[in-house]
């Protein structure tokens, strides 16, 4: 329809002036019109030219005039011809806006008198206002005063026009020819009559609505990768329910130690307890907590197999390398890096920077002879590897570790020292009743996964990085995390 008009109006006229006036003249919908304008500029059938006009348009209380009168005919419309009515009669019979600016026009038009009673105070009058108004809404044009007082009564407002003016282009022909736009099987028969679109390599791809890696996901393969890049395998962390023997006391942690309550510990209603547990181990286990041995005292208390037995979500993924260890002490000795990246369970009061549950990241080094300096050099060498380079080192304490360590690194962007993590070598009373070689030592560290996220991607709550109410936009549009390299 437009395409055929625009295309036949070509033929014998040089150009289409104003592509308004054109819709206008040919009954044909400006929009529209401006459609086949592009498209028939894309095929470059045409060349056009913009034409910008300021034009005005009425607000809907300009609109409501123009169909129902403006509110000072509309008020002297309802006052007698003869005689005069009372002011509140006046006011019931008309909308209250109608009523307030008609009498402020028609008073200032002095076309009534205004007081308890209100007269006309001429015989006629001609509603100007409303036919400026139609005159707008039909596109032709006013005069600049009309403009001003109906602007300033905002009945209008200023709104741009877009329009064209056409030429013939290159490409012009009086009715459109079919172009190929793809190769396909057809195509292949009569290729050489055809002619085909020009291929637009600017033409942005559909955007692919693929899945995204959550930002922690992201952060997990940089330390997976560095964990590999330094012979770590990975220890498997599939069981988030342990039992209190592998996550506690086979780590020589005593049952009456605090972190053992249900204030820290999430312990299970259902399976309560542990089915197996390796017998000769745990007389070992019970005999190291009650009265030490391997040169330890012990901590001279009851141990009660019941306590060991209870199932809890396991608070750290250090009760997995204890089952790990326990398992390498099963068969003859071999030197392991282990290490372990997942999910830990801790009745932690919630805050910016604490849920109930995290991610530990934990590294181990079990080989003979190893040594605290031993362990300083891989905590070197594993946080050089995440961009920390300058460290600091605060003796702390873990029940399943000594000496045992708190690292800290200066953080240039915080301007601050920042902990990163603890660390130790695990205890003759935790690795000897497993049936580890005298000189074996192991040496391990571990950390939180969602604390490196949030300040690699400037994260303030925790709340808004994992759980229910992460904005999944954050997801979309977290970009790649590259630490370190
Ligand atoms: O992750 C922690 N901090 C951190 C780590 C990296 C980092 O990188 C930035 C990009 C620059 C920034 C910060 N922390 C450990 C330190 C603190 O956040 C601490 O307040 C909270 N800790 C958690 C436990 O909270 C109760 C982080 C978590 C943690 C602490 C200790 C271990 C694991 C996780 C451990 C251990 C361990 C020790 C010895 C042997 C084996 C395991």
């Amino acid at each position: 329809m437009a395409e055929e008009a625009i295309l036949g109006f070509l033929q014998n006229n040089e150009q289409i002036t104003d592509s308004g006036q054109f819709s206008a003249e040919f009954n044909l919908d400006h929009n529209e019109v401006v459609n086949v304008i592009k498209s028939l500029h894309g095929f470059r059938y045409i060349d056009v030219q913009d034409i910008k006009k300021e034009t005005w348009v009425l607000t809907d209380e300009g609109k409501k005039y123009a169909a129902e009168g403006s509110p000072e005919v509309q008020l002297f419309l309802a006052v007698p011809e003869e005689g005069s009515i009372s002011k509140d009669e006046l006011q019931k019979k008309l909308a209250p806006s109608v009523f307030k600016i008609g009498c402020s026009q028609a008073g200032k038009n002095k076309w009534v008198e205004m007081g308890k009673q209100v007269s006309r105070k001429v015989k006629h009058v001609e509603d100007k206002v409303k036919g400026q108004l139609l005159q707008i809404q039909e596109g032709k044009e006013s005069d600049k005063d009309s403009i001003i007082s109906l602007k300033a009564r905002k009945l209008i407002v200023p709104q741009i026009w877009k329009g064209y003016s056409v030429k013939k282009g290159p490409n012009y022909a009086p009715e459109r020819k079919k172009v190929a736009t793809d190769l396909t099987r057809e195509n292949l028969q009569n290729w050489k009559e055809l002619e085909f679109k020009e291929y637009n390599f600017e033409a942005k791809g559909a955007p692919l609505e693929a899945g995204h890696l959550h930002a922690l996901l992201k952060v997990r393969k940089q330390f997976k990768d560095i964990f590999v890049q330094m012979g770590f395998e990975e220890m498997p962390t599939n069981n988030f329910v342990e039992s209190s023997f592998w996550n506690f006391d086979a780590l020589f942690q005593p049952q009456q130690h605090p972190a053992r309550d249900s204030h820290d510990t999430f312990f299970l209603k259902v399976p309560s307890t542990t089915r197996t547990l390796p017998e000769d181990y745990v007389e070992k286990v019970k005999r190291v907590h009650e009265t030490g041995g391997y040169g330890s005292r012990g901590y001279n208390y009851d141990w009660k197999r019941e306590e060991a037995n209870k199932n809890l979500l396991r608070t750290h993924t250090t009760a997995v390398s204890s089952r790990m260890l326990y398992a390498l002490a099963q068969k003859p000795f071999v030197p392991k890096k282990y290490f372990s990246i997942d999910r830990v369970f801790r009745n932690e009061a919630v805050d910016r920077t604490h849920l109930a549950e995290f991610h530990q990241i934990e590294g181990l080094i079990c080989d003979r002879g190893l040594t605290l300096g031993d362990l300083i050099g891989v905590l070197k060498d594993f946080f050089s590897r995440l961009g920390m380079s300058k460290l600091r080192f605060k003796p702390a304490y873990n029940p399943y570790t000594e000496p045992s360590m708190e690292i800290f690194s200066y953080h240039e962007g915080l301007g601050k020292w920042v902990e990163i993590g603890n660390s130790g070598m695990f205890r003759p009373e935790m690795l000897l009743p497993m049936g580890l070689p005298e000189d074996v030592r192991v040496i391990a560290w571990g950390l939180s996964l969602e604390r490196p996220t949030m300040i690699l991607y400037g994260i303030d709550n925790i709340r808004d990085l994992f759980g229910h109410k992460v904005d999944l936009d954050l997801i979309k549009r977290n970009p790649i995390c590259r630490i370190g390299i």
